[in-house]
């Protein structure tokens, strides 16, 4: 299978690495690195090296507590780095945003996807998804970025996850997005303690029955903090093989901050799968 963004195509026949490109001041892990565009030029560029197959730009950051950010703040700080990057990488950039406009902007400088981890909820943005033809991955928050992990609560987080990303699917396709150009993804760390996410990385494979690529971010989570007792920095090894129990469940895409250890990992997983095939 193979998605088409923007003219760019991405092979979902084996997992692949989403790598993260942040160019806020304030994200939890690589908040400020790569906010001047050719920094942010030549990370994006180290990632493709490293095997990434498409580029996650956000402006925003979604950290547990970030402050929103305003529109014209987001626009300037993602769409130089995209207009910059989309005519350089050989591989899709994917806009990590819950704005219209910016996805809009974004899409018309070369992005060849949207990832929106508020699921199109926005006003108007299901509309700017259809017109903007390139693929949607709806990722479930309970809550939002400011609030959400104060007191995250479920009954069945499994069930939960599951039916509120069934009705953005459903909400999508009403709306004109045709299925095709839908990816899913639980939100781990969005609006859910440890245990929430634990229950979710366990039963992921529960998420096949939406017929969907399935695209999840564990990287440097604070999931590993909270089980570990790791700082930020430390948390490279859980975060690794987090991703290789979520792709042994069924994820695709693997949004990730340690790319080349990542692939590394990743490689071994599917040559493993297809010697079992043989
Ligand atoms: C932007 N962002 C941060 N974490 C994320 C995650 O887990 N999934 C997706 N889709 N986006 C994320």
């Amino acid at each position: 299978m193979q998605l088409d963004c923007a003219g760019k195509l991405l092979d979902l026949t084996r997992p692949q690495v989403m790598g993260v490109l942040n160019v806020t001041p304030d994200s939890f892990s690589d908040g400020g690195r790569f906010i001047a565009p050719a920094a942010a030029v030549a990370q994006a560029q180290a990632m493709c090296d490293a095997g990434a197959a498409l580029i996650d730009i956000g402006g925003e950051s979604t950290r547990p507590g970030a402050q929103p950010v305003s529109e014209a703040d987001e626009l300037a700080r993602v769409i130089p780095v995209v207009e910059a990057l989309a005519p350089r990488l050989p591989v899709p950039i994917s806009v990590d945003t819950s704005k219209p406009a910016v996805m809009a902007a974004a899409v018309a400088a070369g992005a060849g996807m949207i990832n929106d981890v508020a699921a199109l909820t926005a006003p108007g943005a299901l509309q700017v998804a259809r017109d903007s033809g390139v693929p949607v991955c709806l990722m479930h928050m309970q809550g939002e970025p400011r609030s959400m992990q104060r007191a995250p609560r479920y009954g069945d987080v499994v069930a939960e996850v599951h039916d509120y990303l069934t009705q953005r699917v459903s909400a999508c396709e009403a709306a004109g997005i045709a299925r095709e150009r839908l990816l899913v993804d639980p939100g781990f760390g969005f609006g859910k303690q440890l245990a929430h996410n634990l229950a979710l990385l366990a039963r992921l494979d529960r998420f096949h029955a939406l017929g969907l690529p399935l695209l999840v971010g564990l990287s440097r989570k604070r999931m590993f903090g909270d089980l570990l007792g790791l700082a930020v920095d430390e948390r490279l090894v859980p975060s690794v093989v987090a991703a290789v129990l979520a792709v042994q469940r069924g994820a695709r895409i693997v949004r990730a901050h340690d790319v080349a250890e990542t692939v590394s990992a990743l490689k071994l997983v599917t040559a493993v799968r297809d010697a079992g095939m043989e």
